[in-house]
């Protein structure tokens, strides 16, 4: 969506709720309702969306529950341990092409991200490097050449030059 189409979008919605809120209090009801009476109804209201979510939630964790990926894809590959540090990447210098990998990434320091781009310089996967904790990445390229490893958070004064990469064959 291009943003002047976004802007148009919300300024057409944004008028008619204007139009809206204008013609609900010019022409709306001035007798007052008794508090019983608007109080029954606004608990009615809240009962039938608090079920209504309810159900609607429980069902939709049911059906998709089952179906995460994270659980199984952590054991699934071989293995590789990426180890981030101010300003650098240890990281392996080849990965294998059309297998599923895992990698595990760790810090040495502080917070780091370990941002993965494809020889055409898009980004195809990213995680967080975090010290004293390992977060598993699974992924299978498809695509050989050099891939560039990014930090994609602020670590320290060196974080823009922070790169490191691979080749997949
Ligand atoms: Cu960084």
């Amino acid at each position: 969506m291009s943003g002047l189409l976004v802007l148009e979008l919300f300024l057409a919605i944004a008028s008619a709720a204007v139009i809206v809120m204008l013609a609900v209090a010019l022409y709306g009801s001035n007798r007052p309702a008794p508090q019983s009476e608007v109080s029954a109804k606004g608990y009615a209201i809240r009962r039938y969306w608090f079920w209504t979510i309810l159900i609607v939630a429980a069902i939709g964790f049911a059906i998709s529950i089952p179906r995460f990926p994270y659980g199984s894809a952590q054991t699934i590959g071989k293995h590789y341990t990426i180890v981030a540090q101010q300003y650098s990447f240890a990281a392996p210098p080849t990965i294998p092409a059309d297998r599923p990998v895992v990698f595990d990434v760790t810090s040495r320091d502080v917070n780091h991200g370990f941002a993965i781009y494809d020889p055409d310089g898009k980004l195809v996967a990213q995680v967080q490097a975090m010290p004293d904790y390992i977060n598993h990445l699974p992924f299978t390229f498809h695509t050989r050449g050099h891939y560039t490893v990014r930090c994609l958070e602020y670590c320290g004064i060196a974080h823009a030059a922070m790169q490191g990469g691979f080749d997949v064959r």
